[in-house]
């Protein structure tokens, strides 16, 4: 997968791929991430691109000649065009999981109350991280771009992120490491049996538990079987 991002502000996502499994599924190729700064697509004098809104008001709008000109450079017909904006559909695994199967991505980073209409009417879907308001959309470019590099074959193992939350409709089994005591706070003694069958037990029970406690909504619509059933009755 190729992802473009285009900002106004390239160097605040930059760092994100200098550091730990983005640094790295980068170096392996594993997913090609390109960094484009708006303002080589300006038009206008000293990379201009953003002017005063028509109709007047506050703030600086982003203008569209730089946007239409990058996407009639970077887009073809497989390309898949999103937008951040806090009015677009909130981003989830499950859309996560979809986007995988897309070759090339382009995210244009929007400015909240800052960007030319017509932008909106070029892309292919907006897209927001969730109901507050950013004051742009590079984090939510960042947010998007690692969850979609993660699922990539390769950048981590296939059984961590088919555990993982959201993945499998249900919160994750709580985890433990070394020590197994400290300051008298121990260990499930279960996970240290060696009775796989148990611990499988154990971590789908507690799976149930924390969904059901913290996030009883993913139960909605979750296809339960009997053990499940007889496990949700002992929480
Ligand atoms: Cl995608 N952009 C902005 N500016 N604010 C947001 C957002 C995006 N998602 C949630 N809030």
């Amino acid at each position: 997968m190729r992802i473009d991002i285009i900002t106004i502000f390239p160097e605040m996502i930059k760092p994100m791929f200098n550091e730990s499994i983005m640094k790295r599924a980068v170096l392996q190729n594993l997913i090609e991430i390109n960094v484009i700064d708006l303002r080589d697509y300006s038009v206008l004098k000293h990379n201009k691109v953003d002017d005063t809104p028509y109709g007047g008001g506050a703030g600086m709008v982003l203008q569209f000649p730089p946007f239409y000109l990058a996407l009639k450079n970077l887009r073809n017909e497989q390309t898949h065009v999103m937008l951040t904006s806090p009015r677009g559909k909130t981003f989830n695994q499950q859309r996560a999981i979809e986007l995988q199967q897309k070759q090339h991505i382009i995210i244009l980073c929007g400015h909240y109350e800052g960007i030319d209409e017509r932008v909106h009417d070029m892309v292919d879907e907006e897209v927001s991280i969730g109901d507050y308001v950013l004051t742009g959309g590079e984090l939510a470019a960042m947010v998007i771009t690692d969850a979609l590099a993660r699922l990539q074959d390769g950048v981590i193992k296939k059984d961590s992120y088919e555990q993982d939350s959201f993945h499998m409709g249900l919160l994750e089994h709580p985890h433990y490491t070394k020590p197994f005591s400290y300051e008298g706070k121990e260990v499930p003694e279960v996970l240290t049996s060696g009775n796989h069958k148990e611990i499988d037990r154990w971590r789908r029970y507690q799976s149930l538990k924390q969904t059901f406690l913290k996030r009883p909504d993913l139960l909605n619509g979750f296809p339960l079987d009997k053990e499940d059933i007889k496990m949700l009755e002992e929480i």
